[in-house]
């Protein structure tokens, strides 16, 4: 169980993480903060620190971003989670961020992973989309064995042949990891479908499965997204779907 000052992850409620793909400018986080706080979110995400696919996109505000991030939890009471992509960045991600992210890409960067291991933050390790459990396992191991006890791990989806999704949601991931490790195992619907249509039924999937919680890419306007726009979701299916999850069982594991 891990605690990130009032939010409890791993505990006997599942939490929402939620937030845009990318932090675009102040104002936009700011507003989508008030949002989903106001809808019951209990942590705040934004990239700042981009990896993206091709190198003519929009890499991310930087530490700019960061600053913003950090603003908006701050004003709106929501601890911040936020990716760090290089062991030189560390040091000042974790100096703002309650929560380092390491993604997808970077699972097996070990130089990365063991220096997040010495940090005193929790840090959310995205499972590689080609790596199988075990090497995302192994990879955890590289920040507990720093000393860092506090990993959660996302579930994001993997690549298959199926292409009617960006990637394939591994639910029965939750499963293994239950059985296979004591740390808590989140879901991140928005990256494993690529497609905001699919994400409330996988978010009601990931917590009837047991899943420690859900983190979800938010936008007031989708098609102007700097990033990941086809997956945002817009407010008021955002809203819906708080009070959605809300309803269903959960099975603490
Ligand atoms: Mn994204």
């Amino acid at each position: 169980v891990i605690s990130v000052q009032q939010v409890t992850i791993g505990g006997p409620l599942p939490v929402v993480i939620a937030g845009p793909c990318a932090v675009e400018s102040r104002e936009q986080v700011l507003n989508i903060a008030q949002f989903v706080k106001s809808c019951g979110a209990q942590i705040l995400r934004g990239g700042c620190f981009k990896p993206r696919t091709s190198p003519y996109s929009f890499q991310g505000l930087g530490l700019e971003g960061l600053h913003y991030l950090h603003e908006a939890g701050k004003k709106f009471d929501l601890p911040i989670i936020t990716e760090v992509m290089s062991p030189e960045d560390v040091d000042v991600v974790a100096e703002y961020a309650d929560i380092l992210q390491i993604g997808s890409r970077n699972m097996q960067n070990f130089p990365l992973l063991k220096k997040v291991g010495t940090t005193r933050r929790p840090i959310m390790l995205k499972r590689g989309f080609m790596a199988t459990i075990d090497e995302w396992l192994s990879s955890a191991e590289y920040i507990l064995a720093m000393g860092n006890s506090q990993v959660i791990l996302c579930e994001r989806g993997i690549r298959t042949f199926e292409s009617a999704t960006r990637n394939t949601l591994d639910i029965s991931a939750v499963a293994v990891i239950h059985e296979r490790s004591h740390l808590p195992i989140i879901i991140d619907p928005s990256h494993a479908s690529g497609n905001w249509r699919y994400i409330p039924q996988l978010a009601k999937a990931a917590i009837a499965v047991g899943a420690a919680g859900i983190m979800v890419e938010v936008h007031p306007s989708p098609k102007s997204a700097l990033s990941d726009g086809p997956q945002a979701l817009k407010y008021p299916t955002f809203r819906t779907l708080m009070e959605n999850i809300a309803g269903i069982p959960y099975v603490m594991h």
